[in-house]
């Protein structure tokens, strides 16, 4: 029998230090901006992600960490761009999240405190399936574009993001869910990837491959038309620091 134990939500915001991966445009492998990830600092001293607090009986209560994430993304943004130039940051807001309009209060004021131009800080919107309700999320998505935030759906071909959802999400790009990345080296698999790419070109969208591990992945992906890579192929998730210092080292 399946024991389940009691979770606690971390709700103490202290030990919420995010990274940052970096994604490349495709065509020149430059740097083009940079997906935020939650982690926290363990009693151990090392960082731990969402799906590694289950092993201290926690999970991430992303109701406190989002506007957390927000700030901290969009400050690191802003500080990226003196050594980096014209690049983005995603950060990842959940089906529940953007439905809170202090979240959309959040964005505005950032955006305009960090002096960001439209569009350079996005929302990956995780968790899609859990939209029940479409016209509220479309109302809620429609207010974080007009607060000057870009839109990205995530996780895309995996688990319950659907078809449908492309005729009414009104999203400037999508992120390919590393399971599909992987069938890239299978001929169906990338006749699939091909044929979501130029769906999403048709539809005006981008296209970002996620969990891209090998330059020939990277390659292939470039060649059917995908404009974003991400992956350890493009660096893996780092701390601000690092990746500050890497901007100053490489100019
Ligand atoms: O980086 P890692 O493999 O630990 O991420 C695990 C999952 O947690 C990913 O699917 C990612 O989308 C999600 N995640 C990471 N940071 C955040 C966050 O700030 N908010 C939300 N909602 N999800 C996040
Ligand atoms: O938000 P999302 O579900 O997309 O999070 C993706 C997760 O995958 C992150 O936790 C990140 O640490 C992890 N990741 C990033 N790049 C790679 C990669 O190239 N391969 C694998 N296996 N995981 C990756
Ligand atoms: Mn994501
Ligand atoms: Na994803």
């Amino acid at each position: 029998a399946r024991v389940t134990n009691p979770v606690t939500l971390v709700t103490n915001l202290d030990g919420l230090e995010p990274v940052y991966q970096p994604i490349w445009d495709a065509k020149t492998s430059q740097l083009a901006g940079f997906e935020a990830l939650a982690r926290w600092r363990t009693p151990h001293g090392d960082l731990t992600g969402p799906d590694g607090l289950s092993e201290f009986g926690l999970a991430a209560d992303w109701t406190h960490v989002a506007p957390t994430m927000l700030d901290k993304a969009a400050k690191a943004l802003a500080r990226f761009r003196k050594s980096a130039g014209d690049v983005f940051m995603q950060v990842n807001l959940s089906a529940a999240e953007i439905a809170r309009p202090v979240l959309v209060q959040e964005v505005e004021s950032i955006i305009r405190e960090c002096d960001l131009p439209r569009d350079v800080l996005r929302i990956e919107l995780t968790e899609q399936a859990a939209l029940r309700d479409v016209n509220r999320a479309l109302g809620a998505l429609a207010a974080f574009r007009a607060a000057g935030a870009g839109l990205i759906l995530d996780d895309f071909g995996a688990g319950h993001s659907s078809l449908a959802w492309l005729a009414d999400i009104p999203a400037d790009g999508l992120k390919l869910d590393q399971r599909l990345t992987s069938m890239m080296s299978r001929p169906r698999g990338r006749i699939i990837i091909k044929a979501i790419v130029d769906l999403a070109h048709d539809l005006d969208m981008t296209v970002t491959a996620e969990g891209v591990e090998t330059g020939m992945h990277a390659q292939a992906m470039k060649e059917v038309g995908c404009d974003f890579i991400q992956g350890f192929v493009s660096g893996a998730p780092m701390c601000e620091d690092a990746i500050l210092e890497n901007l100053r080292s490489h100019k």
